[in-house]
Parts: C-alpha cells; structure tokens; sequence
C-alpha cells in the first residue's frame, strides 16, 4: 500500500467510524503496518471522500497504551488512528457497545448488562473520537458519525467545533420507548445524538422511535421527522436504508475464478443436492440455531432427505470473549453434532458447519453454487448478506427465505417472509422454497434483482450527503 507520513490539510469530508478501512499488522520484528479491508461504507465513500479532501477515523484494531498513531495517507485516502487501551477494548468495546447497546437495540434478544464503568469508558472513548474529529475537519467541514459505538460523538463534536455540519448513521435498530428506557444513561444517549443535524437510520419506524424518545425524554418540540432545539438548530431524524456495491458483486460473480468455484462447491457436496445456505457473523440475533434446527426437523420429519439436501452454514467469528457469544457457539455446535450424528451418510452431512471467515470470492462462489439462501435474524438493522445474495443470482434463479425482522424484507418482498420465531412457519416457507419451480423462482429473483440494482450503496450514500447539505461530488 502506498503510505506516507505529513503534516495533513484540514478535510472537507470526515468519517468518523469504529474501525479505520484498515487493520493494523503487527510484524514479526515488531514494526507496525496496515492493510485494507474492503467493505461496502468504504467504497461507497470512497469517490466523495477522494474528491473532497476526505479523512477517515476510527480504531486500527490491536490495543497497547502507547500508540497514539500518526495519521497518514493510504491510497489517496487520510486514516486517522484511534488507539484503544485492553481495558477500553473491554469496556467501550466488548461491554457498552456489544453487551449493552447491541442486545438492548435488537430487542432484547439477549439480555444488556449495565455496568457504570463500562458507560464511563463509553464516554471516555467517545470524547478521544470527537476531539480526533475536531482536530482535522477544516472549517465548516462535514463530519460523518457512525453506528452505535460512538452516539456521543455528535454533541462533544458539536461543542468543541459549532461550525461544523454533523450527520449521524446508525446501522442498527433504533429500539422503541419501552425498551429504550431501561437504559440508565438514556437521555445522555439521546442528546449524544441531537448534537448532529441529521441523524440517519435504516427504517423509518427507527426514526419515529427517536423522535418520539426525545419529546418524552428530553421534552424538546418535535414535528414530524424534526426536532426542534432550544439553541435554534432543527435536527432532522429519516430512514436512509443501506444497500451494497452492487457492481463489485455482479463482476466477482462473473469473474471465471468464481464461477469455477462455484462448480467446485456444488460437485463437492453432490451435483444433484439441494443446497441451503446461511452465510452470518455468528451472533445471536442472526437466528442460526432456529434455522438450522427448523432444517433439522425437516430432515427427521423426511420432508427433506439428506441425500437429496444440505445446509451449508458458515458462521464468522464475531466477539468471541463476549460470555453471550460464547454461550450460543456451545449451543449450536451441540445441535449440529446432534443432527448429523442422527441423519448424515458418510460423506454426506445434513449440516455442513463452517465456524471461519473467506475471502470474498469464496463469499460470491457460496452465493452462486447455493439454491435457497437462508436469512432468519430476530432483528437486523438491514442485512447486506440477502442483498448480495440477490446480485450475485447472474441466471435469476434460486431463492431467498428472509426474516420479516431483517430492514432488508421492507425492499425485498418476493423473498419467502419468516417469522424467525415460528419454528413451523420457517419449516413451511423453507419447504415452498425448495418446492418452488424454475418459472416461479425467476419471478421472484427478477424482482429482487431489479430492486437492489436500483439501490446501491453510493445511491445509499449520496442521498444521506445531500440531505446533510454536504458535498456530493465523486458519489456515482
Ligand atoms: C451491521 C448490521 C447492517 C460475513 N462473513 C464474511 C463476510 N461477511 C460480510 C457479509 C456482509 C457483512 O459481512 C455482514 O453484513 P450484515 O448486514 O449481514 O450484518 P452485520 O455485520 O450485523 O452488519 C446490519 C449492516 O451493519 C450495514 O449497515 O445491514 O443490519 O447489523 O457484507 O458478506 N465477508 C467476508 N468473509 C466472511 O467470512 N469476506
């Protein structure tokens, strides 16, 4: 990668994110270098942030007390680095953000821990981001927050520089009142977030989740998607549903690499079989271990057989020293050791589990080689994973399964609508999907196809741009 170190230019265009586009490599001798990863907020960024003298912040990954690194320059690109110390990691990180926040916002689906020196470390950390931020925007630069690690951005953003135009994006669910409400720090969350103009979510039900949040709880004057505050500033609260670079999935489909590795998938598990697939972060609001056991009773049920059918699951690690995380691994290694010792042949799994991470080119080949892709989140924010199923459908045919808790089933209706929670719905939908005839399988992928054609992530990003009333030149 192309690196260099110098005194920067003030930025016209800052992100402020969790994680920098890069991760930190330690090497043998000790030197410290960093390589890209790629991601669709970072290509879709890309082109504005070049064209605008963008800067980048956020967490190289790694922890140690002494590296507060020096921004530099990758690929056109600056990267400002926020260092975490192994306690912050534990406590904003693994703590506030992961066993609070994400569990609180996506319903409960495990139950949020609340510990006032993780809250403490939340804000701790959220000052060190906001005063990076402060320190490289130029003058009346826009500044771009992301997700739900750093809500307090935007109102210590604000305060140490007013000039500044803030707009706020949270990848999550926005949870409504009731929930909300059990947090300790909540009105220290919502004003985190009315430091920013705009404040983007993915559905619109988010959105009035907030508004209606910060006239009980904060008793400003709300109208509509506005909010009115007491120093003059209306703050603006809307849906702007992420998407994916769509034409990085449609050309690594085509790719000849791809689809000679889709051919080796599809022989390795047997030409003639029907594969099902599941492709998450194994987190507990993903819905494996119901998927997988709805297959399950299937199989046992012999609705399915095994020599007919596979579901292929891949799991990426995700927050792994998280005591939640650690408890739903256990669980569904038991009942994917349980099924296939009941039903599989050799060489024959029902369940075939990968509990790791592939390159992105395995992730289209999986894509390409299945017939039913499987998404059953208890709750998701959108799910890139179903949209870049659909691009990567080149011949239009196979299927999706989706939760109707994922933001994603709001834009693709022709997928099979689930219940996550209703085991004998999922069996039945799965089962249509499997059932479903060529003909009805095009009119459904056709559909979805066109859809997420239509919303890719620069649309995504160019639209959240101009309603902030910020730059937009570069974006496709
Ligand atoms: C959050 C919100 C929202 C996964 N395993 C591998 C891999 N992935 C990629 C997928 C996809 C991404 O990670 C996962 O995105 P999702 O949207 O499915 O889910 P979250 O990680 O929970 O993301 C979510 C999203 O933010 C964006 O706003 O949609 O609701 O929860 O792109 O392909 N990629 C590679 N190897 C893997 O093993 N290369």
């Amino acid at each position: 990668m192309s690196r260099s170190r110098r005194k920067l230019p003030p930025a016209d265009l800052v992100v402020v994110a969790n994680r920098l586009p890069v991760d930190k490599v330690v090497e043998d001798d000790g030197s410290v270098s960093f390589r890209r990863s790629p991601g669709g907020l970072v290509s879709a960024l890309m082109p504005v942030m070049k064209a605008n003298e963008g800067a980048w912040i956020g967490w190289p990954g790694g922890t140690g007390d002494d590296d507060q690194l020096d921004p530099f320059v990758d690929d056109g690109l600056q990267l400002v680095p926020v260092s975490l110390t192994e306690d912050e990691y534990a406590e904003f990180y693994e703590g506030f953000s992961n066993a609070t926040l994400w569990p609180l916002y996506h319903d409960l689906v495990a139950k949020p821990e609340f510990h006032r020196e993780w809250w403490e470390s939340y804000v701790r950390v959220n000052r060190r981001f906001a005063e990076r931020a402060a320190g490289v925007a130029a003058e009346n630069a826009v500044v771009w927050v992301q997700d739900y690690q750093l809500q307090l951005v935007p109102q210590m953003l604000r305060e140490l520089r007013p000039d500044l135009r803030i707009g706020f994006y949270l990848h999550i669910p926005f949870p409504p009142g009731e929930l909300f409400s059990q947090l300790p720090w909540r009105r220290q969350l919502l004003e985190g977030l009315l430091g920013a103009d705009l404040v983007g979510f993915q559905r619109p039900g988010a959105a009035q989740n907030f508004v209606r949040l910060v006239r009980q709880r904060v008793g400003h004057r709300t109208q509509r998607d506005q909010v009115f505050m007491p120093d003059g500033r209306t703050v603006t609260a809307k849906a702007f549903p992420i998407s994916i670079d769509v034409e990085v999935f449609d050309t690594l489909a085509r790719s000849e690499g791809v689809e000679r590795r889709a051919a080796e998938i599809r022989s390795a598990v047997g030409d003639n079989r029907t594969i099902f697939l599941g492709v998450d972060r194994l987190d507990y609001t993903k819905g494996i271990y119901a998927r997988l056991r709805a297959f399950s009773e299937l199989v046992a049920e012999g609705e399915l057989r095994v020599e007919d059918c596979v579901f292929v699951q891949v799991a990426t690690p995700s927050r792994e020293r998280v005591e939640q995380y650690r408890l739903m691994r256990d669980d569904i290694d038991r009942l994917v050791g349980r099924v296939n010792g009941d039903h599989a042949l050799i060489g024959r799994p029902a369940i075939s589990y990968l509990h790791s991470s592939y390159p992105q080119e395995e992730m289209a080949a999986l894509y390409r080689a299945c017939d039913i892709m499987v998404v059953t989140p208890f709750r998701d924010g959108m799910n890139l994973v179903a949209k870049e199923y659909v691009a990567c459908r080149l011949d239009e045919t196979g299927s999706l399964v989706l939760s109707e808790f994922a933001g994603a089933a709001a834009e693709l209706r022709q997928a099979y609508l689930v219940n996550p929670y209703d085991i004998d719905g999922m069996k039945a939908q799965m089962l249509a999907a499997y059932h479903a005839d060529e003909r009805e399988q095009r009119r459904r992928m056709r559909a979805m196809r066109k859809t997420v054609a239509e919303h890719d992530v620069a649309r995504w990003a160019s639209s959240f741009l101009s309603a902030l009333d910020g730059p937009e030149d570069g974006v496709a």
